[in-house]
């Protein structure tokens, strides 16, 4: 019988990566299955590891009674119940800093994008609008512009270099000021929302930020503002979002993250003017998939041979 780890796979990632996987270990596919019980009921007790992307229930936890580490394919693990698998002696591990420079690319194009309307713009020019109605609207600057980071963090960081590229005005807002960098620390945000042109949310989600960004936010960003979030679709109060979008008291959004995705709430879908929507694909190039699933192979066989995990999180 082979000595490979056993690993229950709760949600598959970049399939190249999943490959790599199997070379180490034996996984059971449970999102395969059409009986999740009868499954787990079959392979939980072999498994002594869960891979998922974003989630992992504690009752997931209690039908894998051998389980030591859970696998996470992402840095953000608001959705893995951590106190549940502390209280189980269960480690979690993550994938922090092969997406960042990946996740900063995607906050520039949809800063960018959202700035100078190019989706709108794109849209303008296919339905024959420029034929008929002449030149598209005139936009703003995005060079120059005043930019406000909230959470300058590993991915924020870099968000922040490419933000000096475009010569723009730099600030950040987190619960701790730092002192490794220049850049103008805000206490509160609703004065940076104030201060700025674009805010840029790239922060964990859960209990602690959830709708962080709200009317009151929303509204000191103001009808000139753009909103970027490429955190956590909790972050923000979306409801209050689509009514500020709607009625101009807020300038523009565009959104990687939504709060139970893959759904899009209704009220965001129906505004075209001023919102960009893409599907969570902030990290989502072959090479740093494949990168984020290395980590987890490096920290499963870590687990095998006995040495330090490489990224835990509890
Ligand atoms: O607040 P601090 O000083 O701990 O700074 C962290 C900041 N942060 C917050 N800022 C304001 N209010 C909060 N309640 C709050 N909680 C955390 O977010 C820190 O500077 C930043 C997160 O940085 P890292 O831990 O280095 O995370 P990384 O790798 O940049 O990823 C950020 C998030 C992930 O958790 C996913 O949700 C998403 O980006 O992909």
């Amino acid at each position: 019988m082979s000595d490979k780890p056993h690993v229950l796979i709760f949600a598959p990632w970049y399939q190249p990566a999943m490959r790599r996987l199997d070379e180490i270990s034996v996984t059971h596919h449970l999102y395969l299955a059409s009986d999740k019980q009868a499954f787990l009921e079959e392979h939980g007790s072999k498994c002594t590891s869960i891979g998922t992307m974003h989630h992992c229930p504690a009752s997931l936890m209690d039908a894998v009674p051998n389980l030591k580490l859970i696998l996470n394919f992402g840095v953000g693990y608001d959705g893995v119940d951590i106190t549940a698998a502390t209280e189980r002696g269960v480690k979690v591990v993550n994938t922090p800093d092969v997406l960042n420079d990946c996740v900063a690319d995607m906050a520039m194009a949809l800063a960018l994008a959202g700035r100078r309307k190019v989706v709108q713009a794109d849209r303008y020019t296919r339905r024959g609008e420029w034929r008929k109605r002449g030149d598209f609207e005139y936009v703003n600057n995005f060079h120059h512009s005043k930019i406000g980071i909230l959470g300058l963090g590993r991915i924020g960081l870099e968000i922040a270099n490419r933000c000096a590229a475009f010569k723009m005005d730099i600030c950040y807002h987190q619960r701790t000021k730092r002192s490794d960098v220049e850049y103008r620390y805000f206490s509160k945000l609703a004065d940076m929302a104030a201060a700025v042109d674009i805010l840029i949310a790239i922060i964990p989600g859960g209990d602690s930020t959830k709708n962080i960004i709200d009317k009151e936010i929303i509204e000191a960003l103001g009808p000139q503002g753009l909103l970027v979030n490429v955190a956590r679709g909790t972050v923000v109060d979306n409801a209050a979002l689509a009514s500020a979008l709607k009625d101009g008291r807020l300038g523009a959004a565009a959104l990687d993250v939504f709060p139970n995705e893959p759904e899009v709430p209704e009220d965001l879908l129906n505004i075209e003017d001023n919102l960009i929507l893409t599907p969570h694909m902030a990290s989502a190039t072959h090479y740093t998939r494949m990168a984020m699933g290395m980590v987890l192979y490096n920290n499963l066989q870590a687990l095998q041979d006995g040495q330090p995990l490489l990224t835990p999180v509890n």
